[in-house]
């Protein structure tokens, strides 16, 4: 493509956007946080991976093809999936790659569409000569990466400390309950800091770009998962507390969890670890105390509704059941919830709960029973009954929920609700969850806050609190994605109140500061939050009094490299939200 054919090209691409924007999903549009939040490298992009020859393609050389792979799983992967049968994005598998063609491919790539495909080329992310070899990749068959299984996991386990040589007792004087690990999303880290003291306690080596920790039952133990699909224990009760054992269960991944239930079936505390991979698709069970892999579990299946077989579906969210020895695994786009009964491992008894396709994230209502997850693509917020193991609801709330976890509180009106905030809009959603004492308003919308705009992520409150908190990390404005927005429960027509957080940080540099989820303290009586900029700028977290919502501390140390997600193990351990 020539310079000179680019405003001719530019007027056939919004036709050719149209004509492409075929499916449900383009028709909705994707925001723009939306795609920075999808469009993140995947870290399959240093794997090997199996490639046939598909003779009807364009032709490439080894060389083109190497770039397109590394490029793709960069930048295209996250959306339009790891074997290209779509997800946010649409497929792009060769029978409808090919009939386009290469020029009708390349003006797409270079200018992207109204529905929400990046201009790559017009925003200087890509140069010609790579929107060609794009545009002759996607035709090729999708390379498939490998397997992970038994053998492979194995290969990867390490036991650092064994459970015979850990302290028996704590060795330590932290006040374990108010630790909060901290994901160094960049350097592949969490920090461990002092709830009580605001003082680093230790940085630990975890996987790539981790994403989550979690806490054992017990709260004695933290895992944490990379997005390398790498887990890392954490024995918070030795001196200084460290890696005990750790394990890959996959290639990619994003969520892990432990078995929490204790009653007439047995006490599971601490007995058994899960973890789901987005690569292959995937949730594997470990033993509690060293992470030894004991059960695979394949995903691929069949899609709620459509009933097509889908090839990657992808495990988001998972938890462990408070009412059976079950753990819930959402899997993302085939749109089930598997209720795992891990009592015993030999008989694995599955009840699959089919609800809405593309689950993604999630969290329990205040009494624990029923699980709220967000059907993101669709959406919905689907109610799983952990109880009486069936779906209780549907509930359409705003564009593209992302709930965290989600908030629980009571409300004056309609008396406990559980809420998210949206990354397609400004709104916030409240969800009744009580069946009991407000039948009329379970699991129905019951209102809607409006918040500052879209781009949210997280959303929080605390038993003890009389304060919601929403951020909105991913808004374009950097006044939106610096500040977050706190609502008095008790009046929530009053609307919401400003508060400047990365300002009140006094980072100087220019970074994105962008202030990324709200996270309370064990005693229900402080709030932090992370200011979020690159790797080569300043982070700091920020500690909010709830009382007063007056600054109260800030945490800055050259060790805080891209703070993102933070957990405090008493309110992580109890799934206080
Ligand atoms: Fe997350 C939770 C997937 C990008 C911070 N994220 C989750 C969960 C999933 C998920 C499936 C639920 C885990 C659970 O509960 O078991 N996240 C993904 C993605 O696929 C996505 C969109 C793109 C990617 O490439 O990974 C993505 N996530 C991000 C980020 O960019 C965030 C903001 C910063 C970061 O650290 O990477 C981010 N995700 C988080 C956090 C949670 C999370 C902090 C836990 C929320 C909670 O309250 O439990």
């Amino acid at each position: 493509m020539r310079a000179h054919s680019i405003p001719r090209l530019a007027a056939a691409a919004v036709l050719m956007a149209l004509a492409l924007g075929v499916n449900a999903q383009e028709k909705k549009g994707v925001t723009e946080p939306e795609l920075k939040y999808q469009a993140g490298s995947s870290p399959l992009v240093n794997e090997p991976m199996y490639q046939s020859a598909n003779p009807k393609a364009p032709p490439m050389t080894q060389a083109e093809f190497d770039v397109g792979r590394k490029t793709y799983f960069e930048r295209c992967a996250g959306c339009h999936g790891v074997l290209r049968k779509g997800a946010t994005g649409k497929p792009l598998t060769p029978d409808i790659t090919q009939p386009k063609g290469t020029d009708y491919l390349k003006v797409f790539i270079a200018y992207g569409s109204p529905a929400g495909m990046p201009n790559w080329q017009t925003s200087g992310e890509m140069d010609e000569k790579t929107v060609d070899i794009m545009a002759r990749y996607i035709q090729q068959d999708p390379p498939v990466p490998p397997e992970f299984g038994m053998a492979e996991m194995k290969a990867t386990w390490k036991v650092i400390v064994p459970p015979e040589k850990r302290p028996t007792k704590k060795m330590n004087n932290y006040n374990i309950e108010n630790i909060f690990s901290t994901t160094l999303r960049d350097t592949g880290e969490v920090a461990l800091i002092d709830g009580d003291t605001k003082k680093i306690i230790n940085i630990v080596k975890t996987g790539y770009a981790v994403h989550i920790s979690r806490t054992s039952a017990s709260g004695r133990f933290l895992f944490v998962i990379g997005r390398d699909a790498k887990i890392n224990m954490i024995d918070l009760w030795m001196p200084t507390p460290d890696n005990v054992a750790e394990v890959r269960i996959g290639l990619e991944a994003r969520s892990v969890d432990t078995s929490k239930y204790k009653g007439k079936d047995g006490d599971f505390t601490d007995k058994l670890a899960i973890a789901g991979a987005y690569w292959p698709p995937q949730y594997v069970i470990m033993k509690g105390d060293t992470l030894e892999p004991l059960k695979i579990v394949g995903t691929r299946g069949m899609v709620v509704g459509s009933q097509e077989y889908h090839p990657e579906p992808r495990v988001a969210s998972i938890v462990a059941s408070h009412f059976k020895p079950e753990f819930l695994v959402n899997v993302k786009e085939t749109g089930k919830t598997m209720l795992v009964d891990y009592s015993d491992l030999n008989a694995l008894k599955v009840t699959e709960i089919g609800s809405a396709p593309f689950l993604h994230d999630g969290g329990w209502d205040s009494s624990k029973r029923y699980f709220m997850v967000a059907a993101n693509q669709s959406n919905k917020i689907s109610v799983i009954d952990a109880k009486e193991g069936k779906l209780s609801a549907i509930v359409e709330v705003g564009k593209i929920p992302h709930p965290g976890r989600g908030a629980n509180f009571i409300h004056p009106k309609y008396g406990p609700v559980w809420s998210t905030g949206h990354l397609g809009d400004e709104t916030i959603s409240l969800i009744g969850t009580d069946p009991k004492k407000n039948k009329q308003y379970a699991f129905k919308k019951v209102a809607e806050l409006k918040g500052q705009g879209g781009g949210a992520l997280f959303i929080k409150s605390h038993p003890k609190s009389k304060h919601l908190y929403s951020d909105t990390p991913l808004n374009p404005d950097p006044k939106i994605s610096q500040s977050v927005v706190v609502y008095d429960i008790t009046n929530l027509d009053k609307g919401y109140v400003v508060l400047p957080i990365a300002e009140w940080a006094g980072i100087s540099d220019d970074g994105a500061k962008r202030v990324v989820q709200p996270e309370f303290n064990k005693a229900g009586d402080e709030v932090w939050f992370s200011v979020w900029s690159a790797k080569n700028k300043q982070s700091a977290m920020v500690i909010v009094d709830d009382k007063t919502l007056k600054l109260k501390a800030v945490i800055k140390d050259p060790r805080l490299i891209t703070p993102t997600g933070h957990f405090n193990v008493h309110n992580t351990q109890h799934d206080v939200y």
